[in-house]
């Protein structure tokens, strides 16, 4: 009885990892900042006055975040569940989530197919950080958001991830009815 439990685990776990694929495109974000003043940053940027990541629906999308600062980052994407693909250099793959710690003066990549139309915060989910600038938003092209239906019909086709099938369908949904 115990072994078939572990054994359905494992199968659940399995089906949760991204298919093997080379990222299309590949953003590095650099969280910097400082106490004195209080202030954080993504590339240099400070919220609200930031430039999005721009993604296309279907691609395999790579962050390479870069933490230049001697606190660590729990960096919270909204919209995709993501896959550790990388930390300090290092290749693993672990399983699939919505946050990452990424630890003082090292680095974490993480990769996601973008199958889900939207603009997406993308932010420190220390708070006190992201109110002081760690956020931006991952976005789509604007000719994607205005024919959301499209976009959804071929993100849909693009992975053939079967795991991830029933997250894309849920996801959709919501999309559809928002
Ligand atoms: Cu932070």
């Amino acid at each position: 009885m115990r072994r078939r439990s572990i054994s359905r685990w494992s199968v659940a776990s399995k089906r949760l990892l991204l298919c093997r694929r080379a990222p299309d495109v590949t953003h590095r974000v650099i969280c910097a900042g400082a106490m004195t003043p209080y202030a954080w940053s993504l590339n240099g940027e400070y919220w609200p006055n930031v430039t999005s990541l721009m993604i296309a629906t279907g691609q395999r999308v790579a962050i390479e975040m870069l933490n230049h600062t001697m606190m660590p980052h729990p960096m919270h994407l909204h919209g995709h569940a993501f896959q550790v693909v990388a930390i300090n250099g290092a290749p693993l793959a672990s399983a699939v989530r919505d946050t990452v710690l990424v630890p003082p003066m090292g680095s974490v990549t993480m990769a996601f197919d973008a199958d889900n139309p939207g603009r997406w915060a993308f932010h420190c989910h220390n708070l006190y950080h992201m109110m002081t600038g760690m956020m931006r938003f991952a976005t789509p092209r604007s000719s994607e958001l205005a024919q959301p239906s499209r976009t959804i019909r071929r993100a849909a086709r693009s992975p053939k991830c079967v795991g991830l099938r029933h997250q894309k369908s849920r996801r959709h949904r919501i999309v559809l009815t928002s």
